[in-house]
């Protein structure tokens, strides 16, 4: 449960947020196999309520109405072609599963696949569920209060109550049929406002990984929860749910925004990780930005970086890959501007599919940032270097720092000043394409090249006006 289970030459999870099923189908077959992606996230997949004020916001899909696989992303036979053409190309599908809630609690709600509720008195006929099934109602006000967490309402949503058994047994089929389809595992909503014990029955009985689908027998899905928790004197904490899978760490989040915003310097990325006070690596689910903080939502406020600050954020995603901590994910955005809109959308409501443009990069409103050379050349890095350790630590004390990865790979970089000088590598002679200012293609390289010589030395240059502040070799982009 805290193995992503995917091939072993691949890594990362991109969150193609609000993408539709036919779309990611197409992208794990075109670009994310190519470039060594491991998983795609989707967003919810059961039917959601339609909001309609304000106009479909993207978090409408937070408030499920039926277990019916339907949404505007797709229907069950689009969503069961999209994960079996995505596994036979070796990318594993994550579904992004709402057991804590249904809608919020108010009048009578319509949903994606046409069920019908009246949410105020807690009836969802489509699943069936009636208020038995609920907790009694109350709302979160003090958050510091473990029970109230979990008992009342998140944000005025109808709360579940995950202890009633024909509960249980209907997250247990929903689970069942998204296992049956193939997918690889499930990020986990709102994990905090459910009790441990709960969901550890819960996910006992999901079944094993479709063996049809190229998953080994026995193996359990990938889990990892959404928990807020930023410090260990909270009421809950990830200690809490590091039994169940990995736990998102947010202070990774935050902290790694704070840093390459310029507010911390670089020197002191030595002890990343646990001596930053973070959970243990082998728990931690780590990004640089989310679908919820990327806007304001959710945590870590104005320290968050974004594809809106596009150097500091390829800088930040080039540390967190090349760096062994966690299990990684990319956010993969639309364009907004207000934090409430949903995705591009035609006058019908209908998503729009992204356009692939020449170089790459996505238009029609989709920003892509798992197209961004810099950022899918480090997801190729942390492939390259896999099963390494940090070696060679540099720093010129302040804000420029390089490290290697065992013999495999090595990156450098600066957010003051720039580098020009003689370091270690740890690669065998060679020369290498920088994977950061250029790709490798037919042998030559469109970006800078490092030489290395035969005791690993090789001149590097970086300089404090380039596109990115950042500088990667590694040993399967070599000349
Ligand atoms: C999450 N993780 O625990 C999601 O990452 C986050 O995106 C979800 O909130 C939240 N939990 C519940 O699944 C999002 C929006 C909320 C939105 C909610 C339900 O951040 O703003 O609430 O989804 O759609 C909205 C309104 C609230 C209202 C509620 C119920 O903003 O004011 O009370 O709907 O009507
Ligand atoms: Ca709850």
């Amino acid at each position: 449960q805290w193995d992503p289970n995917m091939p072993e030459d691949r890594n990362t999870i991109v969150h193609l947020f609000e993408w539709k099923f036919s779309d990611v189908a197409a992208e794990c077959e075109r670009f994310l196999q190519h470039k060594g992606y491991g998983g795609v996230q989707l967003s919810p997949v059961n039917e959601n309520a339609i909001v309609t004020d304000p106009w479909r916001p993207w978090w409408e899909r937070y408030q499920p109405i039926s277990y019916i696989l339907q949404t505007r992303s797709g229907n069950e036979a689009e969503f069961a072609d999209m994960v079996a053409r995505c596994n036979a190309v070796g990318v594993r599908i994550y579904i992004d599963i709402i057991l804590n809630h249904m809608t919020g609690r108010g009048g009578i709600a319509t949903g994606t696949a046409g069920s019908w509720a009246d949410t105020y008195n807690r009836d969802y006929p489509s699943v069936p569920y009636t208020y038995l099934d609920f907790n009694p109602v109350c709302d979160i006000t003090d958050w510091n209060d473990p029970w109230q967490l979990r008992q009342c309402m998140l944000a005025n949503l109808n709360d579940l109550n995950q202890g009633n058994e024909y509960v249980r047994d209907r997250l247990v089929d929903f689970l069942n049929t998204l296992i049956h389809h193939g997918v690889a595992g499930f990020r986990v909503d709102a994990a905090k406002h459910m009790w441990p014990e709960d969901m550890r029955a819960i996910f006992n009985r999901v079944n094993d990984l479709n063996v049809n689908h190229g998953f080994a027998p026995n193996t359990r899905p990938f889990v990892y929860q959404e928990v807020i928790n930023f410090s260990d004197n909270e009421a809950v904490t990830w200690r809490d749910y590091s039994g169940l899978g990995r736990v998102t760490e947010f202070r990774h989040s935050s902290e790694i925004g704070r840093v390459f915003r310029g507010h911390d310097r670089l020197v002191w990325l030595d002890s990343w990780g646990t001596g930053w006070g973070f959970m243990d690596s082998n728990y931690a689910f780590v990004f640089v930005d989310n679908h919820d903080n990327q806007r304001g939502h959710g945590a870590g406020g104005d320290s968050i970086l974004t594809y809106k600050q596009s150097k500091q954020y390829k800088m930040a995603t080039a540390f967190m890959l090349a760096h062994p901590y966690g299990s990684t994910r990319i956010m993969s955005s639309f364009a907004f501007d207000d934090s409430e809109a949903g995705p591009p959308a035609d006058s019908n409501s209908n998503i729009i599919s992204p356009g692939i443009n020449a170089d790459d990069t996505c238009s029609n409103g989709w920003v892509c940032e798992h197209r961004w050379r810099q950022i899918y050349n480090m997801v190729g890095f942390r492939n390259a270097v896999k099963g390494t350790t940090i070696q060679n630590w540099w720093t010129n004390g302040d804000q420029q720092i390089a490290f290697c990865r065992g013999n495999r790979g090595f990156v450098a970089f600066t957010q003051g000043g720039s580098i020009s000088q003689t370091m270690q590598t740890c690669l065998p002679a060679g020369t290498y394409c920088d994977v950061i200012s250029g790709n490798l293609i037919n042998g030559d390289c469109t970006g800078k090249s490092v030489t290395v010589d035969s005791s690993g030395n090789g001149y590097i240059v970086l300089n404090q006006n380039e596109e990115d502040g950042v500088l990667a070799i590694h040993v399967g982009k070599q000349l």
